[in-house]
């Protein structure tokens, strides 16, 4: 009997998520021997979750990598954390179809739930004006995938996530206080004293202050309380009385402000998403605290395709035939297809010649370039958002 219907990593890469047609396909290709054709297939995103969006973060790379080791295919593709826009072949996989063919499922699995993470973590990323955002959403989605996610989200760049399963990857997990500790000391200013006299000094003090009074009102009780000692105020506003969260968040910042606490941070979490952060960061708000937005993220919708068998460039209606390259100008972050064996292309913006934007991770099913560490991939990512902010291309 399965525990909580959860799919195990052993029958992941033993290949059982998967679509039964691809199984009947398999057996009937088998039956004529048209199984072990070679070919060559691209996934391509046909659109992004939400129509203002004109890129998107790619994630699940490493997954995928790590799927298809072993199998006599050769994997091309941009690296996670790279943006990419819809209609790109973000990855491109040669081989026997019968090596990987009926892993299509999987590999989508991991690209489409774990680039929409990322991908709306990097706008909310990027709306927060370099901000500091962390993910409170492990509680959104299905347990087996927090860690999942909670790592997409970093790819994303995020700065933090809350959930403890973080320590495996080297990350201290981040988090404040929740509601129920202050019900259960039924007094507000008890239980801050009680978390700064419990936790160890290097956990921040940020003193949640919406349960029983106003946001203002327990600001300045946790600002008297803790003086010195506080180091933010989290303003969760449940939605019977948010109102205009900007005004408050204004209104708290004057309050601490004129009294002599400008050190406090103000902190906002709850229903937040792209567009409310931007307006709470542009308020005074100083971090944020997003959830449902990132671990809720629609899937970006990418589909798996064959563009050539035997060498010869062949693919269904919609989608252009032949194996492709991507080009990329990493200063001004264009992009450019080609058919594979074209010289490269020049960015339209500097003239520069383009690199290729691929990374050819397996040879044979075998590794012969490792993907990015974390660290490394959101270090890049941030420095991509940054410029990408600078261009205006927030969306
Ligand atoms: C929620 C909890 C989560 C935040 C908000 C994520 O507040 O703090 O971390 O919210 P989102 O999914 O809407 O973005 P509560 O539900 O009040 O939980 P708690 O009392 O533990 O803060």
């Amino acid at each position: 009997m399965r525990k909580f219907y959860v799919v195990s990593g052993d029958e992941i890469e033993e290949g059982k998520v998967v679509d039964v047609y691809f199984l009947r396909t398999m057996r009937i290709l088998k039956a004529k021997d048209l199984a072990s054709k070679k070919v060559v297939m691209e996934v391509s995103a046909r659109s992004l979750p939400n129509e203002e969006w004109s890129w998107g973060v790619l994630a699940g790379v490493e997954e995928v990598v790590q799927l298809l080791t072993g199998r006599n295919v050769d994997l091309y593709s941009l690296r996670d954390g790279d943006i990419f826009m819809p209609g790109m072949p973000v990855m491109k996989i040669e081989g026997p179809y019968d090596e990987f063919g009926a892993l299509e499922t999987t590999i989508l699995g991991f690209l489409c739930s774990l680039s929409g993470v990322a991908t709306a973590a990097a706008k909310v990323k990027l709306a927060a004006g370099g901000k500091p955002v962390v993910n409170f959403g492990i509680r959104r989605s299905h347990p087996a995938v927090s860690l999942a996610f909670e790592r997409a989200s970093l790819i994303g760049g995020l700065d933090g996530s809350s959930g403890i399963l973080l320590e495996e990857l080297g990350i201290n997990p981040l988090g404040t206080m929740p509601h129920a500790m202050i019900i259960l000391f039924n007094d507000p200013a008890e239980a801050w004293k009680a978390y700064d006299e419990v936790l160890p000094p290097e956990i921040p003090r940020v003193a949640l202050v919406d349960t029983f009074y106003d946001e203002k009102t327990e600001s300045l009780m946790a600002a008297k309380t803790l003086g010195e000692r506080l180091d933010g105020v989290r303003l969760d506003t449940p939605f019977s009385r948010r109102g205009d969260f900007e005004k408050i968040v204004r209104e708290v910042r004057w309050e601490l402000d004129i009294r002599g606490y400008k050190h406090v941070k103000i902190f906002v979490s709850g229903g937040l998403n792209e567009k409310s952060v931007m307006r709470l960061s542009k308020a005074g708000a100083d971090a944020f605290g997003v959830g449902t937005y990132i671990t809720g993220a629609r899937p970006i919708d990418f589909g798996m395709d064959i563009v050539e068998v035997e060498g010869g460039p062949v693919a269904k209606r919609g989608v252009m035939a032949g194996s492709k390259d991507v080009y990329v100008c990493e200063d001004h972050l264009t992009y450019k297809v080609v058919l594979t064996g074209n010289s490269p292309p020049r960015c339209n913006v500097c003239g520069k010649e383009m690199v290729l934007a691929y990374r050819k991770f397996l040879e044979g099913g075998r590794l012969v370039h490792k993907p990015d560490d974390l660290e490394s991939a959101r270090k890049r990512v941030k420095e991509v958002l940054k410029k990408l902010s600078c261009m205006g291309r927030m969306f």
